[in-house]
């Protein structure tokens, strides 16, 4: 059926979403979040290294500060002094004295008085400053390893140097950044760049690896910290890995949740309510034709439901689901209120039957005597006969009950039918337990008729028991001229079915009312080869 599957199609892609919104959130949220954590980790790494780089440059030129005291001497003199303070003190390779550019004086054992340029495997950079530091790639001594140079040049030409080796700081970042995995690179003044860790990696899934620079605010030194992309997933793994379970609970919970919803907001019986606020139920009625005054004698009225686009929903359907839904007794208020508003205008003389269908669950409801004997003074004017039609559907509790509420609408004027009469359970003990006005035969039975002269048995039996026990009878779903005739003259006061007229809307019923609904209906079955028989 389309409006339920049309509802279903559209609620799995609900849940989906609903499903999937906590895991996507999740999964954004933690590597946001690792990210952030993995930037205050750099940031804090940087710091440290900086730290210790100034520390190390505030030795440096604490030891050259020192070494003024030795100025004016002769390096023979203070090269034992030189040895001595250079070797105590940590960090150092070599300390000394400049005259030019030439090392006039140097703590380091054995080595030759060469020119600065000589000893750091570059030419000095150009400053302009009296102070200056670089890192270089190493020294004539240890050329393989880097160190950092720190000069101070005096007016006259003199000046003073000192190297620290760069071993202490490659060891202090790799100590540093080994565990995280971490890139530390190290510079002073631009010059050769001191690096520990593992070299470049290649970038994983698109995630680039994290770089984070800070300078310091005292010394020309700059510090890079790299976390490669391996690092960044690690880390936004154990973030998933412990709101995982989380997200997996919320989903869950959030799909029960969608899931309730949908069924309750597309339940049958919000449906039906929203329609009866949005009016999209309307009233048919189908005249009933009556062989005795020969014109229209009443109507059934009959509810349809049609939707904004136009789509019809079956009346059997809706109605069924109403009834498990415990809608059948606002829907069948809602027609009475439709009909009462319907019948003002109807062009019919008193007596004339209205019959509506009723459901058992409505029959046994506390309200239901009130619900008809207000209809009934809604139409009073009329002077409309009501008729009842009971079905055997459901079955119906309570019977006596039931009878009596029947007997009480009865004592004011209304007529109670027993609907689609044959087909369902328990239509003989209605017979008993009810007071019956009159019997609709069901279709089926009349279905049956084969010719005019031919016994229907079951339908013959129905017809003599109705006039055995003074009920008027009803066939209903007359389609033939012959079910017709062979009805009337059986004695079948009462015809209703597509040969008399269809179900029409209000506005063409009343028109059919005032034309049709007064002419005789004739049984024009001289075309049918049962009537050529005589008789
Ligand atoms: O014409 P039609 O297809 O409407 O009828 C289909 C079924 O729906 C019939 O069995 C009829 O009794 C039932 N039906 C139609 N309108 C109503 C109604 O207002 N109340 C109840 N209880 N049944 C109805
Ligand atoms: O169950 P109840 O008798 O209330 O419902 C009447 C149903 O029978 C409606 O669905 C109505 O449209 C249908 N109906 C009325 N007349 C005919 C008819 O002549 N032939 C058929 N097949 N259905 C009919
Ligand atoms: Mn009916």
């Amino acid at each position: 059926m389309p409006l339920q599957k049309r509802h279903r199609d559209f609620g799995w892609l609900f849940i989906v979403c609903a499903g999937l919104f906590p895991l996507v959130l999740g999964i954004l949220c933690t590597a946001i979040e690792a990210r952030h954590t993995v930037r205050q980790q750099q940031i804090a790494a940087a710091g440290t290294l900086l730290a210790q780089a100034e520390k190390m440059s505030d030795s440096a030129w604490d030891m050259i500060t020192t070494l003024r005291q030795y100025q004016h001497r002769p390096c023979a003199e203070i090269e034992e002094t030189l040895q001595r303070t250079g070797t105590l003190n940590a960090y150092f390779r070599s300390i000394g004295m400049l005259q030019g550019d030439r090392i006039s004086c140097s703590s380091a054992y054995g080595l030759g008085h060469g020119r600065l340029s000589e000893m750091m495997m570059q030419p000095p950079p150009v400053t302009g400053k009296a102070w200056w530091s670089l890192s270089i790639r190493g020294t004539l001594g240890v050329p393989a390893r880097p160190a950092v140079i720190f000069v101070r040049q005096l007016p006259d030409s003199s000046g003073f140097w000192a190297v620290i080796d760069g071993q202490y700081l490659m060891d202090f970042m790799h100590a540093m950044g080994e565990s995280r995995g971490y890139q530390m690179s190290l510079q002073f003044n631009g010059g050769a760049i001191i690096h520990s860790g593992p070299g470049e990696q290649p970038a994983q899934l698109y995630i680039k690896s994290a770089e984070y620079h800070a300078t310091s605010a005292r010394y020309p030194i700059s510090v890079h910290v790299t976390v490669p992309a391996s690092e960044l997933i690690k880390s936004w793994r154990q973030a998933l890995l412990i709101f995982l379970p989380m997200a997996a609970i919320f989903s869950i919970l959030l799909m029960v949740l969608t899931a309730n919803w949908l069924r309750r907001r597309l339940s049958w019986a919000d449906e039906i309510r929203r329609a009866m606020r949005n009016r999209q139920f309307t009233v048919h009625y189908q005249p009933v034709y009556s062989t005795e005054i020969e014109r229209c004698k009443g109507a059934e009225a009959l509810m349809r439901w049609q939707l904004p686009n136009g789509e019809m929903i079956r009346p059997d359907i809706f109605i069924s689901h109403a009834e498990s839904e415990g809608m059948i007794v606002p829907l069948t208020r809602h027609l009475l209120e439709l009909m009462a508003e319907d019948l003002q205008s109807w062009p019919v003389e008193p007596g004339f039957h209205i019959g509506f269908n009723l459901a058992a669950e409505h029959l046994q409801h506390p309200d239901f005597v009130q619900d008809m004997m207000r209809f009934a003074r809604r139409i009073r004017h009329k002077q409309m006969v009501i008729t009842l039609e009971l079905t055997e559907r459901s079955l119906i509790e309570d019977g006596e009950l039931v009878a009596r509420k029947l007997r009480h609408l009865q004592s004011h004027g209304m007529k109670v039918a027993i609907d689609d009469f044959g087909t369902g359970h328990c239509s003989l003990s209605y017979l008993l337990t009810f007071p019956l006005d009159y019997l609709k035969i069901d279709r089926g039975f009349i279905n049956a008729i084969e010719g005019l002269e031919t016994e229907t048995p079951v339908l013959d039996t129905i017809i003599t028991l109705c006039h055995k026990l003074q009920l008027d009878v009803l066939g209903e779903g007359v389609e033939t001229a012959l079910q017709f005739a062979y009805l009337r003259q059986r004695g079948v006061g009462l015809i209703q079915g597509y040969y008399y007229a269809r179900p029409m809307d209000n506005d063409r019923l009343q028109a059919w009312l005032s034309e049709q609904g007064r002419q005789p209906l004739s049984a024009e079955v001289t075309h049918e080869p049962e009537l050529h028989h005589p008789g």
